[in-house]
């Protein structure tokens, strides 16, 4: 029973995209990419992360030397990031909450050989709010945890199109990417996958910019 319960705070919700709602995405995640460049942060002992980042939104996610934190402003072009596009904004009001939108849309992309350890998501102010996951592009082995690290975890397959929600006492599990599976999709021309993931990260309104 308490597995059931704890289970419950992770919802997949396969192929939640149609082909068509893939393709307009991923021409979105294209266009911010263009105002807002792929990077590669660094944790702040220096390792240099294997996948690439950008974001969209009122904060951007990243890591450095200084640490991991919310800013909004692009690292390297030192522009605000772009907007959240409306597909993703329809997307969270719809599963999430209709009445405060997501203030960060954090975009990775996996080479053939990337991937993301085991860690959890704490750098928001309000755990309250569920953190919802698009993927799109190559299948990926998402494994997901308890709150405690080295606990029992299970493999999950994220393809594209799949949106997940991370809520309740999952909001804080341990979770990570092992392996994306090279030539699972050819939604992107050159393969790979993008994980969004769109967050609220402070407690109550809208941030002060
Ligand atoms: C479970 N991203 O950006 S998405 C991350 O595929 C992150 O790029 C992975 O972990 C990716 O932080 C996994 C699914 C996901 C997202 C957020 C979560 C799972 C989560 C937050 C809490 C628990
Ligand atoms: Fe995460």
């Amino acid at each position: 029973m308490i597995h059931l319960e704890r289970m419950s705070g992770f919802q997949l919700l396969p192929g939640r995209l149609d082909p068509k709602a893939q393709s307009d995405l991923l021409a979105e995640v294209e266009r911010v990419i263009a105002a807002a460049p792929l990077f590669t942060p660094v944790t702040p002992g220096g390792q240099p992360f294997s996948v690439r980042m950008t974001n969209c939104g009122p904060l951007g996610w990243m890591s450095d030397r200084a640490g991991y934190r919310y800013q909004a402003h692009h690292p390297v072009t030192g522009q605000p990031w772009p907007a959240i596009p409306k597909i993703l904004l329809d997307l969270w009001s719809e599963l999430v909450d209709p009445a405060v939108p997501p203030e960060a849309c954090l975009i990775n992309l996996y080479g053939p050989t990337a991937r993301m350890g085991l860690h959890q998501d704490r750098d928001e102010a309000d755990f309250g709010f569920a953190v919802l996951s698009v993927s799109l592009g190559d299948t990926a082995v998402f494994r997901i945890g308890g709150t405690t690290r080295g606990g029992k975890t299970r493999s999950v397959r994220l393809a594209s199109g799949d949106v997940c929600l991370l809520a309740g006492e999952d909001r804080l599990a341990f979770h990570g990417i092992d392996r994306v599976l090279a030539g699972s999709s050819r939604l992107l021309a050159g393969g790979g996958r993008y994980n969004l993931t769109l967050r609220r990260v402070s407690a109550a309104g809208p941030v002060n910019l």
